[in-house]
C-alpha cells in the first residue's frame, strides 16, 4: 500500500482506524519518532483509542515521561492490542508536535519491527497517562562510526542491508534506487509518486546541509531495517583524514557483484577502486568553510557556511561554502557516478561521503565564535518530504534536525558528548592558520557592487574553456581597480573583494575539477600551498543546462566566487596592472599526493571573469 504524501488523519482513514474522533488532535508526523524500549513480536498495524490509559505500576521510576521522552508501562494484554505479551512504550511528543494538547501523551512504537528497535510503524494512543509507571531512558543515540572502525561482522551487516535495499524494485521507497533517485536521476517517472520524489536534492541554497541531513537521517533508518540487524548505523568517510584519502577498502574489495558496496567502472574510476588513486589534500580542504561565521548569506551570494537564502531549489548557484568546498569538490573528483548529481547516490560511498559531511555541519557549529543555524522561518519551517523504513511518506523541518542527538537520535563517534565549542579535529591546520577568521559580529555579505575589474568583455570575447591543460585568463586592472582594491583589504577584513567565475555553462561533470590561482609567482609549483591558491571550481549541482524534469532558477548566470580579500596585497606585488586567474584542471591524486592525469575533453566553459566588491 502505498500512502499519500503528507499523511495525518490521512493515514487513520487509510488504514481504516475506527475510532478516530473528530476532536483527536491531529498527528503530524512531522518528529522523528526514536522512542524506545523493551520490544515484543506483533505485527505491524495501526490502531488508535482515546482511552485514558491507567497501567499499573512496574519497577522503580514513577515519573511521566517529559516531552520528547519516552518510558515503558507494563501492564496485561489486552484484546485488540497488538503485544500480546503486555508491555508497552509510552512517548510524550507533545513538546514537539503541532497540534497535541499539553497533557496529552501520544503513543507510538506499537507495531513495531521486532528487529529493529524502533519505532517501525507509526501508530498512536492519545489519551492521558496516569503515572506512575516506570520510567526508562530511551536507548542511547545510534553512533555513526568512521568506515575505518567497523569490525568485519559491521561492514557484514552494512553490506547486507544495501543488498537487501538493491534487491528491491525502484518503485520501493524503500529501495536502494528509488533513495538514489530522491537525489537525482535520469530514469524514467512512472508513477505520479516518483514525480513527487525523485529529483527533490537541495543544492546551492541554505537548504543544502538541512535537506541532505534528512535524506541520510531516513536512509539510515531504511538501512537499518533491511538489514535486519538492530545495531546497524550509516558510517561515515572520514577524508579529513590522511590516511583515510583512498575509497575504503570495503568499497573495493571483493571486486564482484557479491560485494553490494563495490561499483565496477566506469561507475567508478578504475584506479579509485584499485585503490592507486586518492582524494588530494586541497580536495579535502574544508578551512574556507570552517572560517565562516554566517550560516547564510543573501540570495546571489554564496559567501557563508550554509549558502544563500533562496527558495528550495534542485539545482542553484552560487553554493555555500561547504558545499563548493569540500563537498562538491570531492564528488566530482571521485568521478563516475559520483560526479553527477543526477546518479551520485547510486555509488553507495555517496552515503558515507554525506554523513561526513553532515559531521561537518555538527563541528562548525562547535567551533562557536557566533557559528549558528539559520533562524529565519523559511528555513526552520519549511518541509522535505521522506519515506520511512515502512515506505511511509514523512516529513521533517530545519528546526527538527538542528541538534543530532536530541531530535534525531544520532551521533558521530568522535562528537563530544555535548557539542561545545570543541575544535574539528583539523588534518588541514596549515590552511586554517594561513587563512583570516572572520569576527563574530561579521554581517552578512550585501549586494555586489559594480565589477572593478573584469576579462575581455568583449562581444567577440570566446568563452573560456574548462578542459584538461592549464588555463590563464588574463584580467586589466586600471589604477583606480588597483587604488581600490587595496583601500578596500587595508584593515585585513575579510569578504571585501571577490573573484567571481561569471556565465558558467556545462552539462556534465567528468570528474575534474580546476584548482583556481591569482598571480602566481612565476616559477612557483601550483599546489595548494603555493602563493595565489584561491579555492576550487567544481561542476557539480550548480545548473547543466538543458536538463527537464529538475527544478532549476530560471535561465540567468551561474557563477562562482571566492573571497580574494587575504590575497589581494600578494597579487598586487606580483603584477599591479593585471591579475592572472589560472585555472589548474585536477582529479584524483597518487599515494604521494602528486596529481595523476585528467581527461582532455572540455566539460564547460566561463564566460567571464570579475574582480567585484560588495556594497
Ligand atoms: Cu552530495
Amino acid at each position: 500500500m502505498r500512502l499519500p504524501l503528507l499523511f495525518g488523519t490521512t493515514l487513520l482513514s487509510a488504514v481504516g482506524l475506527g475510532h478516530a474522533s473528530a476532536q483527536s488532535p491531529q498527528f503530524v508526523p512531522a518528529y522523528p519518532l526514536y522512542c524506545q524500549g523493551p520490544l515484543t513480536t506483533g505485527s505491524p498495524s495501526g490502531r488508535e483509542t482515546t482511552t485514558p490509559f491507567i497501567w499499573a505500576p512496574s519497577g522503580a521510576g514513577a515519573a511521566a515521561p517529559g516531552p520528547g521522552q519516552c518510558a515503558w508501562a507494563d501492564r496485561a494484554a489486552r484484546g485488540i492490542e497488538i503485544q500480546s505479551a503486555g508491555g508497552n512504550v509510552i512517548c510524550d511528543f507533545s513538546g514537539a508536535m503541532h497540534s497535541v494538547p499539553a497533557g496529552t501523551f501520544v503513543e507510538v512504537g506499537v507495531a513495531r519491527d521486532p528487529q529493529v528497535n524502533n519505532c517501525m510503524h507509526l501508530a498512536r494512543y492519545d489519551g492521558t497517562v496516569k503515572p506512575p509507571f516506570s520510567a526508562i531512558p530511551a536507548l542511547p543515540p545510534f553512533v555513526r562510526q568512521s568506515i575505518a572502525s567497523l569490525t568485519p561482522t559491521q561492514i557484514a551487516s552494512l553490506r547486507h542491508g544495501i543488498q537487501v535495499m538493491m534487491s528491491r524494485p525502484a518503485t520501493d521507497p524503500t529501495s536502494f534506487r528509488f533513495q538514489a533517485n530522491i537525489h537525482g536521476t535520469y530514469d524514467a517517472m512512472t508513477t505520479p509518486q516518483e514525480m513527487q520524489s525523485w529529483n527533490n536534492c537541495e543544492h546551492g541554497s541554505y537548504y543544502f546541509a538541512s535537506w541532505h541531513r534528512m535524506f541520510l537521517y531516513f536512509f539510515d533508518r531504511i538501512l537499518r531495517a533491511a538489514s535486519g540487524d538492530p545495531n546497524l548505523v550509516l558510517p561515515y568517510w572520514n577524508w579529513t583524514d590522511p590516511a583515510q584519502r583512498t575509497l575504503p577498502l570495503a568499497f573495493r574489495q571483493p571486486a564482484d557483484a557479491s560485494n553490494p558496496l563495490y561499483i565496477a567502472p566506469p561507475g567508478r574510476p578504475a584506479a579509485l577502486d584499485a585503490g592507486t588513486a586518492s582524494l588530494g589534500a586541497g580536495t579535502v580542504d574544508y578551512s574556507a568553510a570552517f572560517a565562516s561565521t554566517a550560516f547564510d548569506s543573501p540570495g546571489g551570494s554564496g559567501a557563508s557556511f550554509g549558502g544563500q537564502i533562496a527558495t528550495p531549489m534542485q539545482f542553484n548557484g552560487p553554493h555555500g561554502d561547504l558545499e563548493s568546498q569540500p563537498h562538491d569538490v570531492v564528488h566530482v573528483a571521485l568521478g563516475g557516478l559520483m560526479s553527477d548529481p543526477d546518479t551520485a547516490a547510486q555509488d553507495p560511498i555517496f552515503w558515507l561521503h554525506h554523513a561526513n559531511i553532515d559531521r561537518m555541519w555538527n563541528r562548525w557549529l562547535a567551533q562557536g565564535g557566533g557559528r549558528s543555524d539559520a533562524t529565519d522561518t523559511a528555513w526552520l519551517n519549511t518541509r522535505f518530504t521522506f519515506y520511512d523504513e515502512a515506505g511511509h511518506a514523512v516529513y521533517l523541518t530545519g528546526a527538527e534536525v538542528e541538534h543530532t542527538v536530541g531530535q534525531l537520535n544520532y551521533r558521530y563517534d568522535d562528537d563530544p558528548l555535548t557539542l561545545h565549542r570543541v575544535p574539528f579535529p583539523i588534518a588541514t591546520r596549515d590552511f586554517i592558520e594561513a587563512r583570516p577568521v572572520a569576527a563574530a559580529t561579521e554581517a552578512p555579505a550585501a549586494e555586489a557592487a559594480p565589477a572593478l575589474a573584469e576579462s575581455a568583455a568583449s562581444a567577440q570575447a570566446r568563452p573560456i574553456e574548462l578542459a584538461g591543460t592549464t588555463t590563464r585568463v588574463q584580467v586589466p586592472l586600471t589604477e583606480e581597480a588597483s587604488s581600490r582594491m587595496r583601500a578596500l583589504v587595508a584593515n585585513n577584513a575579510p569578504r571585501q573583494v571577490f573573484l567571481r567565475l561569471d556565465a558558467i555553462q556545462y552539462d556534465k561533470s567528468n570528474g575534474v575539477y580546476y584548482e583556481v590561482y591569482v598571480n602566481p609567482p612565476a616559477g612557483e609549483k601550483l599546489d595548494v600551498h603555493a602563493p595565489g591558491y584561491v579555492g576550487n571550481l567544481s561542476l557539480f549541482g550548480l545548473k547543466p543546462h538543458a536538463m527537464e524534469g529538475h527544478a532549476q532558477p530560471a535561465a540567468k548566470d551561474i557563477y562562482v566566487e571566492y573571497d580574494i580579500s587575504h590575497l589581494v596585497n600578494q597579487a598586487m606585488a606580483v603584477n599591479s596592472k593585471e591579475l592572472t586567474v589560472v585555472l589548474v584542471p585536477r582529479g584524483l591524486f597518487d599515494a604521494q599526493g602528486e596529481p595523476l592525469p585528467v581527461p582532455e575533453k572540455a566539460q564547460g566553459t566561463v564566460g567571464r571573469v570579475v574582480i567585484m566588491s560588495r556594497r
